[in-house]
């Protein structure tokens, strides 16, 4: 009998079982990573940085050569590993905490410099790995660890919202902002790490994609209504889109 192929897993992950809580996204946008990784060619000759958090652990499964960084300092060790490999397709995988808080110095100054890397930024609202605590990008009103009655703006400001600040920046060239949770915007999440990819092949300079993506252990919910909570309470605070393509202005 002729068999037909329907779907197998990307060679883009290793056979690793993901370490992720059951519901969480982060499995979902590493998919994406690896898939548009191999359908470019470019699995190879990719180095991805693995920062702190609950990827952790994402060395063991992007199928590519790999590099861990210390917490926050990923765009630091991008930048020396695409300077001195020139061709080498470098990206970091950075969650909200590792980014927006503790790396935030290195972000906007590897955005500036407008290194030639690809920056996967996953906010999830929460310090996942570490319990739950409140990161910058914490909603007003949401409970977290540390602020168990919520986030109050009066203490600790509004959230951090990283596409828009990073767009003010000269150096940056593309940056996207996603949702991985319906298939109708996973793939449009798909477009923008593609887009991201060719912006780095064709030595365009930084891009970033962010991932809206879920937490639902910490947030305390089931999956589904974790996916319903990123739609109905994060997409309005983060709303989705192209938020810079100075590729545009170079054409
Ligand atoms: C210098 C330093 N400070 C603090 C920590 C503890 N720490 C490990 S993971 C983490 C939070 C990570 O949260 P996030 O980046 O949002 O990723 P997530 O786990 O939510 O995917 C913290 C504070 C650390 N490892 N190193
Ligand atoms: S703690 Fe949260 S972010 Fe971390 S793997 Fe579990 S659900 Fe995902």
């Amino acid at each position: 009998m002729k068999t037909e192929t329907i779907y197998q897993p990307t060679k883009g992950l290793t056979e690793r079982q993901l370490t992720y809580c059951p519901g969480c996204t982060h499995g979902i946008i590493h998919k994406l990573i690896g898939e548009v990784l191999v359908e470019k060619g470019l699995l190879d000759t990719s180095v991805g940085i693995a920062s702190v958090g609950c990827s952790v652990m994402s060395y063991e499964f992007f199928n590519c050569d790999t590099q861990q960084a210390a917490h926050g300092r990923a765009p630091a060790v991008a930048t020396g590993i695409k300077r001195t490999n020139p061709d080498a397709t470098v990206f970091t995988y950075q969650g909200d905490g590792d980014l927006a808080s503790i790396g935030l110095a290195e972000i906007v100054h590897a955005a500036h410099r407008g290194e030639n890397i690809t920056v996967i930024f996953v906010n999830n609202a929460i310090y996942g790995m570490t319990g739950g605590q409140m990161a910058p990008t914490t909603l007003i009103g949401q409970k977290t660890t540390t602020s168990p009655r919520g986030r109050d703006q009066g203490d600790t400001g509004l959230p951090l919202r990283m596409s828009e600040m990073l767009a003010t920046v000269p150096g940056a060239t593309y940056l996207e902002r996603v949702s991985v949770h319906d298939p109708k915007h996973i793939r449009k999440a798909k477009k923008a790490l593609e887009k991201a990819f060719d912006v780095q092949t064709n030595k365009q300079g930084f891009s970033m994609i962010e991932f809206i993506s879920t937490c639902p252990v910490n947030w305390g919910m089931t999956p589904q209504d974790s996916l319903n909570w990123a739609v109905d309470q994060m997409i309005p605070y983060y709303p989705l889109g192209l938020y810079k393509d100075g590729t545009k202005e170079e054409n």
